[in-house]
């Protein structure tokens, strides 16, 4: 035997040795990554805002401070009938404008009486912050809350005592009404107000006024599985508009350093920052009407069923959750054209997304860490399992082949997130009758993946598809594949 054979099965041995040794190992997590709380909060994909207090009954957006408390009296308040209405459009939690700007309190807070205790609705004796979190228990909905920071109320204003307020009243929200899934700090702040009468502009300082830290430990200490949202997180994060969508380029991170609320660069936010330090996922918000608050000139401009279902593809669909507001209206009902609506775009989504064509399909890849991570882990349906090539290997194409001819327009995927987002660029291609691999034709760039990506495509028939990974931050990790036909 040669020294050069003898030095070639060495090699090969030596290689053999190292696949086994990786086979069962899990790839390092690449960070930034997410907690538990952040990614069962992904899970939730759409949710709903309800927009409701003083403005609703003085046609406003955003009321002064001084609009009298005994304005609020909604005649047939019935939180069963929002709870109801929101499961039927397959909404998974709700959070509720408990404060707005103009600091009425939607339950009776110990610490102001401008709030629900001074209207004639139940004889002063009402809570619609109780009303709502019993019947999201009884309905399985979780349930959030929005405390807006700035109160165009309360004389403190500006001062350190408002902060203690806020606080406060922070505590009694997260101590007296259950479990919370997420806590919402509005970045609109300080302005002109009626401040107690003073009816003048206060500015604060937007990054240390609220001591965010503070109000973060608060959280952490009473309500540990909630995530803030704010427009840099910590929990999630703005998505930089208010129409309800994300880039198809979005990265869940941020860099914590650079953004706070009020951040003036918030259109980056709209795809998240590639070499952010903090896992900090977008939340897409908007409004089921043009207003957040209720107002009758809109009934006829409510979001149609097409308009609802581009966003739901552009939010769930690119990274992000969608949480979609409803402004009750002042009999204290989600108005019927509301419902309806909504209750017809999720049967929409539920219908394009029914039937996967890829259920049975084989799949292969060009690269297997081992066994444990093959590619069947990305048909399998199960969270814990995803397929993942050896490290180092950055670049890889996924092959499915279905067991007949199909016709689709729309793929699913979804990255392992707990182990970190890591996928930069990808293809995706279908093999033509004649053997030739072709692209797909999409009609927006195809680089980030991340806790869900819906690729929706010019409509192709084929019984061979490709998914090319081109570039990734560390060995790519894909726990699910589907695909649609939406016009079926
Ligand atoms: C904004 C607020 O100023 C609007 O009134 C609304 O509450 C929206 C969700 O956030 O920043």
């Amino acid at each position: 035997m040669t020294i050069r054979l003898l030095s070639t099965i060495a090699c090969a041995l030596l290689m053999v040795s190292h696949t086994m040794a990786d086979n069962n190992t899990a790839p390092s997590p690449v960070a930034p990554l997410p907690s538990p709380q952040q990614v069962a909060w992904q899970q939730l994909e759409t949710y709903a805002f309800i927009h409701f207090g003083l403005n609703t009954f003085n046609d406003m957006e955003w009321g002064y401070g001084d609009t009298p408390a005994s304005t609020f009296n909604p005649t047939r308040l019935d939180c069963e009938q929002w709870v109801q209405t929101l499961v039927k459009a397959g909404m998974k939690g709700v959070i509720l404008t408990c404060k707005h700007h103009d600091g009425f309190c939607l339950w009776p807070s110990r610490f102001t009486d401008y709030s629900v205790a001074s209207s004639p609705w139940r004889d002063g004796k009402g809570d619609v912050v109780r009303e709502l979190s019993d019947a999201c228990k009884k309905h399985g909905l979780r349930f959030g809350i929005y405390l807006s920071p700035w109160d165009r109320h309360q004389a403190s204003y500006g001062t350190p005592d408002y902060v203690t307020y806020y606080y406060n009243q922070l505590t009694e929200l997260l101590t007296q009404y259950g479990d919370l899934f997420e806590v919402w700090l509005d970045g609109a702040n300080g302005g002109d107000g009626w401040y107690g009468g003073a009816c003048e502009k206060r500015e604060i300082d937007r990054r240390s006024y609220y001591c965010y830290p503070r109000i973060a430990s608060i959280v952490a200490r009473l309500m540990p599985g909630a995530v803030i949202f704010s427009d840099g997180g910590p929990g999630c994060r703005w998505v930089g508009n208010e129409k309800g969508f994300a880039g198809a380029t979005n990265w869940a991170f941020v860099r914590s350093k650079d953004v706070y609320p009020g951040y003036p660069q918030y259109e980056e936010l709209q795809s998240g920052h590639a070499d952010g330090d903090a896992w900090c996922a977008s939340e897409c918000d908007t409004s089921i009407r043009p207003g957040w608050f209720y107002h009758e000139s809109e009934d006829d401009k409510v979001k149609t069923v097409d308009e609802l279902t581009d966003l739901y593809y552009r939010s769930v669909g690119h990274n992000g959750t969608l949480l979609l507001n409803f402004p009750v209206n002042r009999d204290g009902l989600i108005h019927p054209i509301d419902s309806a609506t909504a209750v017809q775009w999720h049967e929409r989504i539920s219908r394009e997304m029914s039937v996967n064509l890829l259920t049975g399909a084989k799949f292969t890849a060009t690269d297997t860490r081992g066994k444990a991570f093959g590619p069947a882990m990305m048909g399998d349906k199960e969270w814990e399992t995803y397929w993942a090539p050896s490290d180092g290997v950055t670049s890889a194409d996924i092959v499915i082949k279905t067991k007949k001819d199909v016709t689709l327009n729309c793929f699913v995927l979804q990255e392992y997130i707990p182990l970190g987002q890591r996928v930069k660029a990808f293809e995706l291609e279908y093999k033509t009758c004649c053997g030739k691999w072709a692209p797909l034709l999409v009609d927006e760039e195809t680089t980030t993946i991340g806790y869900k990506r819906i690729v929706r495509f010019h409509e192709k028939t084929a019984r061979e598809w490709r998914i090319r990974i081109l570039d990734s931050r560390a060995c790519p990790c894909i726990n699910n594949i589907e695909a649609y036909n939406t016009n079926n």
